[in-house]
C-alpha cells in the first residue's frame, strides 16, 4: 500500500462516489489508486468546472464533493471554485498534487505555494507530509467541510508521499453527530418577542436551503401561519405556492416585497448568511430582527439582529413553534399586502414581444419545468428576474449563486444536479457571456450521457454591467461582443441546438429538448429594455406614487 492508496481508501470510507478532475503527472499514483477503487474518475475540461461540480455536490447532498488537480497551474484554476464554495457554504474537498517534498529534483519548476494561496479561500488548507497521518487528516477534512458553516477544504498531496510505502492504517470510522438545540432561555426570549410582535414576518436565508431542512421549515411556517419571504439563496426552502409566500428579495430595497418588509415590526431571519447581497437594509429605525441559525449572526452595517436563536435549526424551530402555536393573533397581519406584491411581480409574463422579455422567459421556463425540476443559473441580469419572478415549490429547485456570484458556474452546477437527479428535468440558464466561460464542459456533459438542457440568453453583451452602466448614467460603452452561431456550436459537440425565432417559440423549444433527452442547447434572444423600465423606473415611481412610465 502507498500513500495514494491509503488516501483513496479514506475517501471510500467517506462514501465518495466520484472525483472531478484534471490530473497532472504528480497525481498519477493517485489516479492509479482510483482506477482500482470503487470511486469514479470524471475528467472535466477545466479545473474550475471540476470545483463547481464538486461544490454543487456538497450543496445538494450535504456531503462534500471532491475534486482533484495537479500542482501550480491546475491548482490555481481551483481558486474561483474554492471561493464559490467558501462564500456559498458548500462542503467540498480539493486535492492537489505537488512536487516531491523530500527532494527537489526539478528545482522550483511549476511550484506555487498552494497551501498559502488556498488558506484565505478555505476552512482548512493542509499539506500532507507523512503517510501515517492520511486517514486522520482526510476524516478531519470531511468533518471540517461538512460541519456548519460548511465550506471547502484543501489537501495537498506531494507526489513522493503519494508514492511512498504506507502502513495499512484503517480509516477513521464516520459517525453521525447531532447538533445542540437552542437553549430554553433563548427559546423563551424568542417566543416573547414573537408574541409581542404586531406585524411579524419570516425571512428564509441561504442556510434555510440546507438539504435536510426543507420539511422542518415548511412545518414551522405552517404551524405559525406567519407570512414569509426569502432571500435569493433561500428560494424554495418552503413551498413558494404556499398562501403565506410574500415574495423574494432580489434587490436590497424598494422592490414590491419591501412593502411588507418595511412595514414589519419583527423579522424572524432564518438561516440568513450575510454573504448574500442584503435582502433588506437594517438602519437606526426599522424592525427588530431575530436571527435563527446554526451559528450566531455575523454583524454588518446592514445586519445587526437584536436577538438570536442559535442551534440545530429544524428541531429548535419545532421547540419554538411548541411555545407559540395557536397563540399568535397577529401572525397574518401583513398578509393583505400579498395582493399588492405578487400581481406586480407577475406583470407582463405573457407579453408577445420578440426578442423575448425576461418576464416572459421566466414564465415560459416555469411552464415546462415540473415542480421538482431544477433550474441552475449562471450569473447575469436574468438572475434578478429569475430570483424575483420564478416561483419555487420544492427546496433547491432554483440553484443560484448570490454569494460569490461568479460567472461560469451555471453549466457545471446544472451538470452536477443532472448527475444527482437523473429522473428530473434540469435546465441550465446562462447569459451569452457566462456560458462561454465554461462552454467546453458540454463535452463532459455529453460524455457523461446527461439529460440536460442549456438555455442561453443572447443579448450579445455583458448585459448586467451594461444595465448598471446605464442606470448610473454612463454612456453605453464597451459591453458588447459577438457570439458563435450557437446552433452550429451545439452541433460541433454532437448535440442538438435550436434558436427561438418567435415569442411563442421558447416553451415548445424547451419541451422538445426535454422530451428528446440527452444534452440540448437552446438560444433565445432577450430584450433587456425591461431592466430599466421595471427595475429602475417603475420601482422608483412606485416609491413616489407615480405611474412608472419613462418620460
Ligand atoms: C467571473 C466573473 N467575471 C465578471 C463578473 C461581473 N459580471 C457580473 S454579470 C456580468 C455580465 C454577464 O453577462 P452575460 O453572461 O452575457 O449575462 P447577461 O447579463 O448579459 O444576461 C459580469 C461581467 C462576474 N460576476 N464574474
Ligand atoms: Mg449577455
Amino acid at each position: 500500500m502507498n500513500g495514494a492508496e491509503l488516501f483513496v481508501a479514506a475517501l471510500e470510507n467517506e462514501g465518495v462516489q466520484q472525483i472531478f478532475a484534471v490530473p497532472g503527472e504528480e497525481n498519477l499514483d493517485f489516479v492509479e489508486a482510483l482506477r482500482r477503487s470503487s470511486i469514479k474518475l470524471v475528467v472535466t475540461r477545466h479545473e474550475q468546472a471540476a470545483a463547481f461540480m464538486a461544490a454543487t455536490h456538497g450543496r445538494l447532498t450535504g456531503r462534500a464533493g471532491v475534486c482533484l488537480t495537479t500542482l501550480g497551474p491546475g491548482a490555481l484554476n481551483l481558486t474561483t471554485g474554492a471561493a464559490y464554495a467558501l462564500l456559498g457554504a458548500m462542503p467540498m474537498i480539493m486535492i492537489t498534487g505537488q512536487k516531491g517534498i523530500l527532494s527537489r529534483k526539478q528545482a522550483a519548476f511549476q511550484m506555487v505555494d498552494m497551501v498559502s494561496t488556498m488558506r484565505p479561500l478555505t476552512k482548512m488548507a493542509h499539506q500532507i507530509v507523512s503517510t501515517a497521518t492520511i486517514p486522520s487528516i482526510v476524516r478531519e477534512a470531511f468533518r471540517t467541510a461538512q460541519e456548519e458553516r460548511r465550506g471547502p477544504v484543501h489537501l495537498e498531496l506531494p507526489e513522493d508521499i503519494a508514492g511512498e510505502a504506507a502502513p495499512a492504517i484503517a480509516p477513521v470510522p464516520v459517525h453521525p453527530i447531532e447538533l445542540p438545540l437552542a437553549s430554553p432561555a433563548a427559546l423563551d426570549r424568542a417566543a416573547a418577542l414573537i408574541l409581542k410582535a404586531e406585524r411579524p414576518l419570516v425571512m428564509l436565508g441561504a442556510a434555510a436551503s440546507r438539504p435536510q431542512l426543507a420539511e422542518d421549515l415548511s412545518r414551522f411556517v405552517k404551524r405559525l401561519q406567519i407570512p414569509f419571504f426569502n432571500t435569493q439563496m433561500g428560494k424554495g426552502s418552503v413551498s413558494g405556492g404556499s398562501g403565506l409566500y410574500m415574495g423574494t428579495a432580489a434587490l436590497s430595497e424598494r422592490d414590491y416585497v419591501h412593502l411588507a418588509i418595511d412595514r414589519a415590526d419583527l423579522i424572524i431571519a432564518i438561516g440568513h448568511d450575510t454573504v448574500e447581497k442584503p435582502p433588506f437594509l437594517m438602519g437606526p429605525s426599522g424592525p427588530i430582527v431575530l436571527h435563527v441559525g446554526y451559528l450566531p449572526a455575523t454583524v454588518e452595517e446592514v445586519y445587526f439582529p437584536q436577538a438570536e436563536l442559535v442551534g440545530d435549526v429544524g428541531p429548535s424551530l419545532a421547540l419554538l413553534a411548541d411555545r407559540l402555536e395557536g397563540r399568535l393573533p397577529n401572525a397574518g397581519a401583513l398578509l393583505n399586502l400579498r395582493g399588492e406584491i405578487l400581481p406586480r411581480i407577475g406583470d407582463r409574463a405573457d407579453e408577445s414581444r420578440y426578442p423575448l422579455t425576461p418576464q416572459r422567459i421566466v414564465h415560459d421556463v416555469r411552464q415546462v419545468i415540473p415542480e421538482d425540476g431544477i433550474v441552475c443559473l449562471d450569473n447575469g441580469m436574468y438572475k434578478i428576474w429569475f430570483a424575483r419572478n420564478y416561483r419555487t415549490h420544492v427546496a433547491n429547485t432554483l440553484l443560484l449563486d448570490n454569494a460569490l456570484a461568479t460567472m461560469g458556474a451555471g453549466l457545471p452546477s446544472a451538470m452536477m444536479a443532472a448527475m444527482l437527479n437523473p429522473g428530473r428535468r434540469v435546465l441550465a440558464v446562462c447569459g451569452d457571456g457566462g456560458f462561454m466561460m465554461n462552454s467546453q464542459e458540454l463535452e463532459t456533459a455529453v460524455r457523461l450521457k446527461l439529460n440536460l438542457v442549456v438555455l442561453i440568453l443572447q443579448d450579445n453583451a455583458y448585459g448586467m454591467i451594461r444595465w448598471k452602466q446605464a442606470a448610473d448614467g454612463y454612456p453605453d460603452f464597451g459591453m458588447t461582443f459577438g457570439n458563435p452561431d450557437f446552433v452550429a456550436y451545439a452541433h460541433a459537440y454532437g448535440i442538438k441546438g435550436s434558436r427561438v425565432e418567435s415569442a411563442d417559440g421558447l416553451a415548445p423549444a424547451l419541451e422538445t429538448a426535454f422530451s428528446a433527452g440527452g444534452v440540448h442547447l437552446v438560444a433565445v434572444p432577450v430584450d433587456y429594455s425591461e431592466n430599466m423600465r421595471v427595475l429602475v423606473d417603475e420601482l422608483r415611481a412606485a416609491q413616489t406614487g407615480g405611474d412608472g412610465k419613462r418620460g
